[in-house]
Order: structure tokens, then C-alpha cells, then sequence
């Protein structure tokens, strides 16, 4: 009989191309031998390296998918996916990190961008010379982000921006800002602005108990001027961000279930190990059913976030599709965690092991970029053709 494998129940290794294996090689030997042995110390003092963005730009694992003559490694969707898995794997941060970068920077200017700002900004975003962020939620919009209420006002060559974008990752040490605003007709449109710009500050907020590996802050703006050529000149409207957004979910889905096998694999271990009762842990039926459903979950979540991935590289899938995996993956690793941490008993509560630096971290994971239930109101719309959350 063919034998089990209890960390790739159905082969998914053997679903990637020699590229793809190549690609989760890289990601995961960088995550666990420069990632790992970092990460205690950035969770428990709150500490970003910004040095991680130009190692991981040397590998080209920031903006994968954009072709070699803006300086990407012109790899396909599966590829950013295993990227994203490998490097949550070790913390949700690095992963957040990564994702902006990637997804939310690098996708609007490459998609939405005119060649001169392509020419200007996508290098060095790619090397990780430059850091990135991108404003969409403010204090009073975050599951409504058409309601908000940043202004672009034209002026004579430009754009006054004005207004404030609340819980964006990366914005403290960031170079450049993907800044959403609305223009005087009320119409959303994409800008880029540059550290330094008069008006622009992007103040830390501290004392998050998740994903305290990834630096968070504001952006404020004050009359920031924005030369008309810093403005993306290719869409208009709310599909400007989430088309940047259905690329950085596709990206969690997979992440997150990368931390949801970083606990699993610490909870297995750790009941083969711890003796109660005179035999392991791991010898108690309700112990053996905790192990079986996290395997369940990961194994389905995968092969979803595969099947997606290739669907993403043939043509152009449902966003519903995303929000599904999104939503899943997130809920599930959640649930995995929950179950690790509890598996370890106390040992479980202490950052020795990484199940409750997980658990913390997906309770962001979870809420950033749609939450679980806003992932349900997008599914529940396209499954009755009502929206819910609509007036
Ligand atoms: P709705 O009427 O549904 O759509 C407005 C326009 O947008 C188009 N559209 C999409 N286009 C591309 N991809 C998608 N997924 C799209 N969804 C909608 C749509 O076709 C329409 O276009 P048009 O031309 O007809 O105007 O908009 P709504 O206002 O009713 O939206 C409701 C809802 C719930 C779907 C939406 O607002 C939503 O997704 N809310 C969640 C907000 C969110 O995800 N914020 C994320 C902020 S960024 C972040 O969290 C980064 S964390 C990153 C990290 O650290 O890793
Ligand atoms: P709200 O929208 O106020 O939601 C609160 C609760 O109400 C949620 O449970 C929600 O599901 C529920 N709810 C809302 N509307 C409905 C409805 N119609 N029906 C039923 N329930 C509803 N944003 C960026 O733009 N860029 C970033 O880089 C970024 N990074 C982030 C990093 C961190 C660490 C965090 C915590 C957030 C980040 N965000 C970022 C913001 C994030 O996307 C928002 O927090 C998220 O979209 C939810 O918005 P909110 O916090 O305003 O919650």
C-alpha cells in the first residue's frame, strides 16, 4: 500500500514544476536560516529590520511575477503563492512585509502605471532598496473603503492630498506611498508619493499584540503636493485597489496556511515527545482527532490555493474564487492554532514555541484585507445577487 505522508497528504510537491520546487526551496531555506532566528526578538520588542527587504529583493522574491525588464524573476501566481507560505511559515510579519511590497505596491504601479513610473519605481521596489506602503483605510473606512474621504484637489501641475490612512503596514519606514483619494467629481484615484514630500508624515502606532514583526502606522497628509504625473494614470474607481488586493489575498490564503503547518508540526512533535499518564500524549484519541483535523484543513486549504494559483496563471478567475481561500485559509489556520496552543498546555503561552506568536498574528491575518465575515457578505452576494452590506 502507498504510504501516508503526514506532511503532504496529496503530493502537492509533486503538483510543481521543477521552477515552482525550485522557487519553495529558496523561500523556505531563506525563511528558516535568516527569518527564524530573528524573529523572537523583532515579536517581543516590536522590531522591524528594514534589511529584510533588500535580502529577500536579492533572491527575487519581491514582486515575483513582474518580468525581467523592470528587474522581476517573471514567475507565475503558484510561485507567489509558495513564496508566501514558506515565508509565514516563520511569522505572519515577514509575510505582511513581503505582501505589501509585492501585491500592493508593486501590482498598481506595474498594472495602473504609466511606463515612466514603472521605469522609475519598480526597480528599486523589486531590489527591496526601496520600501513600500499602501493607504486605503482610514480611521472612520476600513470594510468600506468607498466612503472615504481623502482628497485629491487639482491645482495648477498637481494634486493637494489631504486626509489620514489608518493601519498601514510599512508606512514608518517607507519610501514610497500607493495612496488612494478621491478627486474633486468624487472618483477614487491612485497617487504616488515619496518620503520626504512637504505635508507627508507617517507616524508608528505602537503596542499591537499581533504581527509586532511588521511595523504599522498612519499616513498623514497636509496639502501634500502630488505632481500630475505621480497620479496612476491607467484606472479609476475601487478596482484600482482591489485589483491589487485580489493578488495580495490569493498571497494570505496560501501564507496562512503556512503558519497553520508551523503549529501543526510544533504540536505533532511536541505530543510525540510530552509523557502524561505515563505514555505520550500523542497515544489519546482526542489528541490523535486534533492532528487528523489540522492535516484535513491544511491538506483541502493547499489543494484549493493550488487549483486558484493555476487558475490565476490560464486567464483570469471569479474574485470570488479569492475570497473564498482567503476567508477559509484564515479561519481554519486560526482554528489550528487555537487547538496548537491548547496541545502544548503551558508551554503553549510561552514564545519558545511559535504556536501563540501564531495565533496572535492570525487574528490580524484574519481581519486585514476583508475580514472572515466582510469575505462572507462578497460570497453571499455573488451566491443570491444581493448585497448585504449595501444600502
Ligand atoms: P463594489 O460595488 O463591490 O465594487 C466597486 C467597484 O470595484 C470593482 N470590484 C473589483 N475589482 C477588482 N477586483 C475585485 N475584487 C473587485 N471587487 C469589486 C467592482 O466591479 C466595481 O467596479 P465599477 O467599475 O462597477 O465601479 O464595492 P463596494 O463598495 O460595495 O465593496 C464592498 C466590499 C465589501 C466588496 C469591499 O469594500 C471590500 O472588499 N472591503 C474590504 C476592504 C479591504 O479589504 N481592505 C483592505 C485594506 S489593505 C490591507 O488590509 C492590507 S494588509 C496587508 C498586509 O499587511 O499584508
Ligand atoms: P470595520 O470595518 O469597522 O469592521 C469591524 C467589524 O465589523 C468586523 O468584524 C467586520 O467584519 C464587521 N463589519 C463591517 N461591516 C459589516 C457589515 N456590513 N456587515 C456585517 N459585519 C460588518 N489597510 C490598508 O489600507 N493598508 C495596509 O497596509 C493595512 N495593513 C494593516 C495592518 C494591520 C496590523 C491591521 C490590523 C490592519 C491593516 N489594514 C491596512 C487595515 C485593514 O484592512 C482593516 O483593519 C480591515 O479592512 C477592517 O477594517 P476596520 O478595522 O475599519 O474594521
Amino acid at each position: 500500500k502507498a504510504s501516508f505522508d503526514w506532511q503532504d497528504p496529496f503530493n502537492l510537491d509533486q503538483q510543481l514544476s521543477e521552477e515552482e520546487r525550485m522557487v519553495r526551496q529558496t523561500a523556505a531555506r531563506y525563511a528558516e536560516d535568516r527569518l527564524a532566528p530573528r524573529v523572537q526578538e523583532a515579536f517581543r520588542h516590536e522590531k522591524t529590520d528594514p534589511s529584510i527587504f533588500a535580502e529577500m529583493g536579492e533572491l527575487g522574491l519581491l514582486g515575483p511575477m513582474v518580468s525581467e525588464e523592470y528587474g522581476g524573476a517573471g514567475l507565475n501566481y503558484v510561485s507567489y503563492g509558495l513564496i508566501a507560505r514558506e515565508v509565514e511559515r516563520i511569522d505572519s510579519g515577514y509575510r505582511s512585509m513581503m505582501s505589501v511590497q509585492s501585491s500592493l505596491v508593486i501590482v498598481p504601479i506595474h498594472t495602473f502605471g504609466s511606463e515612466a513610473q514603472k521605469r522609475k519605481y519598480l526597480p528599486g521596489l523589486i531590489a527591496g532598496t526601496k520600501i513600500g506602503c499602501f493607504g486605503l483605510t482610514e480611521p472612520d473606512h476600513g470594510s468600506d473603503p468607498g466612503s472615504m474621504i481623502t482628497k485629491a484637489a487639482k491645482v495648477d501641475g498637481g494634486y493637494l492630498l489631504s486626509g489620514s490612512k489608518t493601519w498601514i503596514s510599512n508606512a514608518p519606514i517607507a519610501d514610497v506611498f500607493v495612496v488612494w483619494a478621491k478627486t474633486s467629481d468624487g472618483a477614487i484615484r491612485g497617487f504616488i508619493l515619496e518620503k520626504g514630500w512637504k505635508g507627508l508624515s507617517a507616524p508608528a502606532i505602537h503596542g499591537k499584540v499581533g504581527l509586532r514583526a511588521s511595523i504599522t502606522g498612519q499616513i498623514v497628509m497636509d496639502e501634500v503636493f502630488v505632481p500630475d504625473e505621480n497620479m496612476l494614470p491607467e484606472v479609476t474607481g475601487l478596482k484600482g485597489p482591489f485589483t491589487c488586493l485580489n493578488s495580495a489575498r490569493f498571497g494570505i490564503a496560501w501564507g496562512a496556511l503556512g503558519a497553520a503547518e508551523s503549529c501543526y508540526d510544533t504540536a505533532r512533535q511536541y505530543v510525540i515527545d510530552r509523557k502524561q499518564f505515563g505514555r505520550p500524549l500523542a497515544a489519546n484519541q482526542l489528541i490523535q482527532k486534533k492532528l487528523a483535523d489540522m492535516a484535513t484543513e491544511i491538506a483541502l486549504g493547499l489543494q484549493g490555493c493550488l487549483r486558484l494559483g493555476r487558475m490565476k496563471d490560464e486567464g483570469n478567475p471569479p474574485v470570488e474564487l479569492t475570497s473564498i481561500l482567503k476567508r477559509n485559509s484564515c479561519g481554519k489556520a486560526l482554528e489550528i492554532a487555537r487547538t496548537a496552543r491548547d496541545m502544548l498546555g503551558g508551554n503553549g503561552i510561552s514564545d519558545e514555541f511559535p504556536v501563540a506568536r501564531h495565533l496572535v498574528n492570525l487574528e490580524v491575518v484574519n481581519t486585514y484585507e476583508g475580514t472572515h465575515d466582510i469575505h462572507a457578505l462578497i460570497l453571499g452576494r455573488a451566491i443570491t445577487g444581493i448585497a448585504a452590506f449595501a444600502n
